[in-house]
């Protein structure tokens, strides 16, 4: 049986994650859509096939019979309320960040949880399933690098909307690297100090863009981070943690780079599941979906007989140490 999952706000977030759900995720359904803005979530729900339903009220949605889980993209201010109606509907739920707006408000959403006994809300920190983060993760837990001394952080949008103010440069895009030097630390940060250099001239008056975070960790480590939303050039996310005995970076764009034992560089995978595990999961999935709508979405049988018949010159040529042409039957009387 599917998942049918509702998705409260579709702005930019929202929107990508419900045709995520339609075109690429297996077992569930996109079943009803909310926002406060009507008229996007009808556009957005014409434009997706299969019946999505429009509710108006995001509580009304939450509370739907036909709607098992929710995922919620809704403003942050927007969260706290829903995030109680999911609880008291028993629907799991997977909430963008921030959580909630303030530490008083998040900490009752935790405390209603535990009441309930069962664990339903799962926080959008997506950066924990990135393979480059993972990896990064796995290499520091095995310990041969020694212990975690510091963490460098790089995080740089290309641009951000006028309304992005100070404060959601450390609520909305500095929450990435708390989480995620928590997670590699497996630690709680016990301070945080924000710095605010002069600011780019490239945004309105009053904006403290570019921002420079130190966070202390309860065992002592320390990490730091810039944060710069309007770096004009691009969307970069870089991560490098200095351990005893090397260090290992990510978001160079070819997955752990270290340095160690006085050499640098990156890893080879043992095998091609692990280089193209990505490549697998998008081809069974879309094999999958495709199989569902009757049809196929990648190389054909006339591929694999392209395929093979180069394969067959080419043993011809193996043994015969000559060029070989290839024959193939024309395609056109093939399919005529
Ligand atoms: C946005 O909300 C995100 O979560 C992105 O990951 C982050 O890079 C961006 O700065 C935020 O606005």
């Amino acid at each position: 049986s599917e998942l049918r999952v509702g998705v409260v706000g579709v702005g930019v977030m929202g929107a990508d994650h419900a045709e995520r759900l339609v075109r690429k995720t297996a077992g569930a359904r996109l079943a009803a859509v909310s926002d406060a803005d009507q008229a996007r979530a009808e556009a957005l729900a014409a434009g997706l096939s299969g019946g999505v339903r429009v509710v108006a009220d995001p509580l009304e949605l939450i509370a739907a019979d036909d709607v098992d889980a929710v995922i919620l993209a809704s403003p942050g201010f927007a969260h706290a309320e829903q995030l109680f109606a999911c609880l008291e509907h028993g629907k799991p739920v997977l909430c963008e960040k921030p959580l909630t707006m303030d530490a008083a408000s998040s900490l009752r959403v935790v405390e209603a949880e535990h009441k309930l006994g069962r664990q339903l809300i799962q926080v959008g920190f997506m950066r924990r399933f990135d393979p480059e983060y993972a990896a990064l993760k796995q290499l520091l837990d095995a310990g041969d690098l020694g212990r975690t001394l510091l963490l460098h952080n790089v995080h740089r949008n290309k641009t951000s909307t006028p309304s992005f103010r100070s404060e959601m440069i450390v609520r909305d895009s500095m929450v990435h690297e708390v989480d995620v030097t928590r997670w590699l630390f497996g630690e709680e940060i016990t301070r945080i100090t924000v710095h605010t250099p002069k600011p780019t001239s490239l945004v309105a008056d009053g904006v403290l863009d570019p921002q420079l975070a130190v966070f202390e960790l309860a065992g002592g480590a320390m990490a730091d981070v810039e944060v710069f939303v309007n770096f004009q050039v691009g969307y970069e996310v870089r991560c490098e943690a200095v351990a005893e005995r090397g260090s290992a970076t990510i978001g160079l764009g070819a997955g752990v780079f270290t340095r160690a034992n006085e050499r640098w560089g990156g890893a080879m995978p043992a095998d091609f599941r692990v280089r193209f595990e990505q490549a697998y999961d998008i081809e069974v999935q879309r094999w999958v979906d495709a199989t569902l709508r009757g049809e196929i979405d990648g190389p054909s049988a006339w591929d694999g007989y392209a395929a093979a018949a180069v394969c067959e010159a080419g043993l011809e040529s193996l043994s015969s140490g000559k060029p070989i042409d290839v024959a193939l039957a024309d395609r056109g009387e093939v399919f005529a």
